[in-house]
């Protein structure tokens, strides 16, 4: 069959019902860079259509799960059935180092209210403020918070005032979220709400001042197989001071003290643009894009710092580093390069990796036949150009817009606008702005936002990519067709993958993926036992 992107378009989605094939039209498109600078738009962060099975997660995962969870001394009450707590309890990656063994860390408890029918129909408050209690009693930790599932959304808990209620009666920070599961599209939803609620409660608690000169917050860095340690490592080294990390490895009162930073580093911009955003807006702190995926991104990211901070001795610290790390990572790379140079991936993940690790796979010259985000929005995909023109649909207006205003006492805007207009002249580079997937990818290439089963198969069938990229619920279906699959949400529990260090763990595992004869052996076991088949009745 024809690997013309068009033509395949058209194979992935003829099977659908005629509503479902528009609306999935849409939702692939195929990348060329039009003279007017645009890219094609796509329609990214809608509801999934029921059946397609897709790769998506929910509102309370991306709220508790992703942004929250990796800090370890906020304790997380779950207030929900336990099933929510038990699928959010460490199954993400992500890894802490409590300074001392006296420190808190709470990352390895599962804490629920185990809603029961009783409290479905009597209600489950009660039952919240006794956990709340009982755990504050237990581990005395500095914040508390609470994290609604669907059901209370639905029977109308308002966990905020039991929160109110238990801060006055305990005495430290308790906060609550209305991250629901339903809330939203997917787990985008409960980032947004997440970043609401850390900056509402939490950031501007800690007015501890630092005498370092150049001093930054990682945003969207969530330590996942230690990358954010990596992260942590080369700053130290070029002399950069990392106040607060949103939130690998982070504790509360280095959150609380974020706004401190002279500069916004944002790493994952799906997860975390509105932090940024709102503490440019109440503090006057800066925010620019980084990528520390990939070692030619991380050597960018790095002198984009220095060149922020306009500090010759920084500068030249940086470059120190890049070319001590640069000469280690050389080696590995040219190695594996020679193996690896011509093969092909593709990166069906999340709402920032898909687009990350494009340029991991370039170092080592293999090329993106086919990528698309989980629940990436259209800024994601195109290019943040695109917000004003944006469409607000009811989905995304169920999430509360916070409005904020310069602080009375601590806004100090950092730079000038004209500062600003001038380091983006040297850099190359724009503040507040993400330039997107789409605008650094070939041309000619599929792109689909929340990818179904059916399409993942059909597009391996069609194309045979060396290598697939995605998550648990696809990696075994995946790997039964002879193709490797990575994981690239838990780095199939290896990484760090991050920076230099963590670009030759990443080449090494891709070498050892797609140069493994294993993969033709496989025989899949519907090609050897019968086939079921149905016809959708829909049309
Ligand atoms: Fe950002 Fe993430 Fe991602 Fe994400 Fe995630 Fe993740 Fe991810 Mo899994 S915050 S968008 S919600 S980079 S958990 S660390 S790997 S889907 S691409």
């Amino acid at each position: 069959m024809s690997k013309d992107p068009r033509v395949v378009k058209e194979e992935l989605i003829q099977i659908y019902p005629k509503k479902l094939r528009q609306k999935r039209s849409e939702q692939m498109v195929i990348t060329e860079h039009r003279e007017d600078g645009s890219v094609p738009e796509i329609k990214a962060n809608v509801r999934t259509s029921p059946g397609i099975i897709t790769q998506r997660g929910c509102t309370y995962a991306g709220c508790k799960g992703v942004v929250i969870g990796p800090s370890r001394d906020i304790l997380s009450i779950v207030h929900g059935p336990i099933g929510c707590s038990f699928y959010a309890w460490l199954t993400r990656r992500n890894q802490t180092r409590p300074a001392t063994l006296d420190d808190q860390n709470f990352m390895t408890y599962c804490l629920s209210t185990d809603m029961q029918e009783e409290n479905i129909v009597f209600g489950g408050e009660k039952k919240l403020k006794e956990a709340v209690r009982e755990a504050f009693k237990l581990f005395n930790p500095r914040a508390i918070a609470i994290f609604s599932t669907c059901p209370v959304g639905l029977i109308g808990d308002d966990v905020h005032a039991v929160a109110r209620e238990m801060k006055a009666e305990l005495g430290v920070n308790v906060f609550g979220f209305s991250c629901e599961g339903y809330r939203g599209v997917s787990q985008s939803a409960g980032h947004h709400i997440a970043s609401n609620g850390v900056f509402k409660n939490v950031i501007g608690n800690n007015d501890t001042p630092h005498d370092d000169k150049f001093k930054v917050n990682m945003l969207g860095e969530y330590n996942i197989g230690g990358d954010g340690f990596v992260l942590e490592e080369i700053l130290a080294r070029c002399g950069i001071k990392q106040i607060s990390t949103f939130s690998g490895n982070s504790t509360y009162e280095t959150m609380a003290n974020a706004h401190t930073a002279d500069l916004n580093l944002v790493m994952c911009h799906r997860s975390i643009n509105y932090v940024a955003e709102m503490m440019e807006k109440r503090f006057g702190i800066p925010w620019m894009k980084v990528n520390f995926i990939g070692a030619d991104s991380s050597a960018k990211s790095l002198r984009r710092i220095g060149d922020y901070f306009e500090d010759a001795e920084l500068k030249a610290r940086i470059e120190e580093v890049i070319a001590e790390e640069m000469a280690v990572v050389e080696v590995t790379r040219s190695l594996v390069k020679s193996r690896c140079q011509g093969k092909t991936a593709m990166l069906f993940v999340g709402g920032s990796r898909a687009h990350h690790y494009q340029q991991l796979f370039a170092d080592i010259g293999m090329k993106t036949i086919a990528a698309g985000y989980e629940f990436g929005h259209r800024d994601d995909y195109e290019g943040r150009k695109i917000l004003p023109g944006l469409k607000v649909d009811a989905d995304s207006r169920n999430i509360e817009e916070l409005e904020v205003v310069p602080d009375p006492e601590r806004y100090r805007p950092r730079r000038t606008a004209e500062e600003l207009a001038k380091i983006e002249g040297i850099s190359e580079m724009e503040f507040r702005d993400y330039v997107g997937m789409m605008p650094e990818m070939d041309d000619d290439v599929l792109v689909i936002d929340d990818l179904s089963h059916h399409e993942a198969e059909r597009l391996l069938e069609i194309y045979k990519p060396d290598i697939f990229c995605a998550g648990i619920k696809e990696k075994f279906g995946v790997q039964k067709m002879g193709i490797p699959c990575k994981q690239l949400h838990s780095y199939d529990y290896g990484g760090p993958y991050a920076g230099f260090r963590g670009a030759i763990n990443f080449f090494n595992d891709i070498d050892r993926m797609v140069n493994m004869k294993i993969w033709s052996y496989v025989t899949p076991p519907w090609a050897t036992q019968a086939e079921k088949h149905a016809e959708v009745a829909a049309d």
